[in-house]
């Protein structure tokens, strides 16, 4: 686990990882001066912490100095209370379709989980249903060969549902446990682009109606809490029933995962660390507020 923490801690963007280490040095004093208390608010909605964590802090660290970063910790561990999702394949195959604006990271997420689904001896196949950019497909395509994971690739002038349908029948057929679905990345204000999805999800459930759909929205960290917004409008298309965070390393504002867990109360299956196959940790609320609060 201290591989781990060290990886996460030392991955997160300078903004977030300091912020423990500057909570310890702006308190001097026995007392926490009014102006103390200024530069701690600044201090944790630049982090991106959000409103109600930013409150609770404040009123948990209150006027006199004590271990301050553990103060912190407190009212973050209550409003994080439940937002670790821990994945698990109940009724084999399950579908896992991976949803996300553009360039959030969808794509090497999909192939994120291959890898470590593979690894946890899951028989996973990927579907390449990014429809739009040609190469969309030979990005996954390269991954699958590299990860030495199954794939259904998109055809010239197929659909997004069309390349699903075919995906989850070679699932069902090939005897597999997880099918990882890559769709393109779409803007949440594209109605048309968004009824995709619809279909996409409409098709499988009258062909398989006992197959699972988890929806996942892949999240890029670096958009801080825009990426609320972007959560409400994709759950009100394509119900979701996960979160995944990506590019935490080098994020200024890691603190938005605390608002975007309230607002939608989705689980955090993982966070994005970096760009390899091995740049995904699943999310651990202890291993996360270690980064954050760290000294
Ligand atoms: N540093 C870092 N880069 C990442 C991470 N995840 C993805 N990326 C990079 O972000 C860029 C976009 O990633 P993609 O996986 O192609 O994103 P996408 O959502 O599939 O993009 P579209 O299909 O165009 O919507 C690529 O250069 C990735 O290597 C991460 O956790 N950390
Ligand atoms: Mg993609």
């Amino acid at each position: 686990m201290v591989g781990l923490f060290q990886k996460l801690r030392s991955r997160l963007g300078q903004g977030t990882k300091a912020l423990g280490g500057k909570i310890f040095s702006i308190f001097r004093g026995a007392k926490i001066s009014a102006e103390d208390r200024e530069q701690l608010e600044a201090l944790l909605y630049g982090a991106d912490l959000g409103r109600e964590a930013v409150a609770a802090i404040l009123e948990a660290v209150g006027r006199e100095r004590k271990d301050l970063p553990a103060a912190a910790r407190a009212p973050l561990e209550r409003l994080l209370a439940g937002s670790e999702g821990h994945p698990s394949i109940q009724s084999p195959p399950e579908v896992l379709c991976l949803l996300g604006v553009n360039g959030s990271g969808k794509t090497t997420v999909a192939a994120k989980l291959a890898a470590h689904f593979s690894r946890k001896g899951k028989k996973v196949l990927l579907g390449s249903c990014d429809t739009f950019r040609a190469a969309a497909n030979e990005q996954l395509c390269l991954w699958a060969e590299r990860l030495g994971v199954e794939i259904v690739r998109s055809r010239r002038g197929s659909d997004a549902a069309a390349v699903a349908y075919d995906a989850l029948s070679a699932a069902t057929a090939r005897g597999k446990d997880l099918l990882i679905l890559d769709t393109a990345g779409r803007l949440h204000t594209k109605e048309h682009l968004l009824e995709e999805l619809v279909k996409l999800r409409r098709v499988l459930e009258k062909k398989w109606p006992e197959i699972p759909i988890h929806g996942w929205l892949v999240l890029d960290g670096h958009q801080g809490s825009n990426g609320l917004r972007q959560a409400e409008i994709f759950h009100s298309t394509f119900p979701l029933s996960g979160l995944v965070i990506t590019k935490l390393d080098g994020s200024a504002r890691g603190g938005a995962i605390v608002p975007i867990y309230r607002a939608t109360k989705l689980p955090i299956y993982f966070i994005g660390l970096g760009e390899s196959a091995e740049d995904l940790r699943p999310f651990s609320v202890d291993e996360y507020l270690d980064a954050l609060l760290g000294e």
